[in-house]
């Protein structure tokens, strides 16, 4: 099995590292932790680790959940599994010496307690050289409305992964709109779609965390 692979078995099972008492099979072994060190150490391109092991993963985990053979519990695991991957990731997806060309505000919706495609935006965002103000997961319009009205020059960028709260997506625009604040505004997340986002009203839409940077590049003319 290549390391990739490792890795993504290991996102599927939800072990973190070594020391993971979870899975109770795997105590003792590599967990993702350790694996994703080793991809780094052995040279392996970043972009193919996060895509092709990390967030794989997290799509079998995906299907797992769809066809009852996974639960939340299962689910939680793997995101946390996943999380101390992207966190050791972090330093080689943001290069901290590049200046700002901006400043993103993002949140994911109110309802909606999904954040590691977020986090993996603000991340690749921070690391095209925007500043980031994260308004984190569940976040209500007026949060939005107000962090707007702190950074005028901002963008906004909106994330859901349930086709029940991306309906906020719209209320967020509304609000913005009847109160007469100019930001521009983008969403993203699985349920997502470039035809929604027209329909909405919302300037942009991005499908992947790299997309998103192009796309907040484009709504600063900067692109
Ligand atoms: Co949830 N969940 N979940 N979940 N969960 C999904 C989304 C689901 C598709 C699983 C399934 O059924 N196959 C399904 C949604 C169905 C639907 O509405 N269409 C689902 C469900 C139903 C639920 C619950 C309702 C389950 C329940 O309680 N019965 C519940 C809801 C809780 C809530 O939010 N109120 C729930 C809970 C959870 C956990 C808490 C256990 C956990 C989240 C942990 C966390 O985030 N801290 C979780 C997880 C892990 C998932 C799956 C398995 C993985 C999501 C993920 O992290 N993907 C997910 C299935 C799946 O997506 N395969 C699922 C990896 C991540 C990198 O991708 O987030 O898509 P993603 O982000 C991408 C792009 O979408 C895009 O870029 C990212 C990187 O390329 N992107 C943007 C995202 N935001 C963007 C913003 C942008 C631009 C691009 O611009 C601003």
């Amino acid at each position: 099995m290549s390391l990739l692979d490792e890795i993504k078995e290991k996102v599927v099972r939800g072990h973190i590292n070594k020391d993971s008492n979870y899975p109770p099979d795997l105590k003792g072994k590599s967990g993702v932790e350790e694996l994703v060190e080793d991809a780094l150490v052995q040279n392996l391109d970043v972009s193919e680790i996060l895509h092709n092991g990390l967030i794989s993963g997290m799509d079998v985990v995906g299907e797992k959940f769809s066809n009852g053979e996974y639960f939340v519990p299962e689910m939680l695991f793997s995101a946390k599994a996943m999380k101390s991957g992207l966190k050791i990731l972090r330093p080689h997806l943001v290069d901290q010496n590049i200046s700002t060309l901006g400043t993103v505000i993002i949140g994911t919706v109110e309802g909606d307690m999904h954040d590691i495609g977020k986090n993996l935006v603000s991340m690749m965002l921070e690391g095209g050289g925007f500043e980031v103000v994260d308004l984190g997961v569940n976040t209500p319009t007026e949060k939005f409305l107000s962090a707007a009205e702190e950074h005028p020059d901002a963008i906004v960028g909106m994330s859901a992964l349930l086709t029940i709260t991306m309906e906020k997506m719209r209320d967020v625009i509304e609000a913005f709109q009847s109160k007469g604040i100019e930001n521009k505004i983008f969403i993203g997340g699985a349920p997502v779609t470039e035809r929604y986002a027209e329909e909405i009203g919302a300037d942009g839409y991005a499908p992947d965390a790299s997309r998103a940077v192009r796309k907040a590049k484009e709504l600063l003319s900067l692109a």
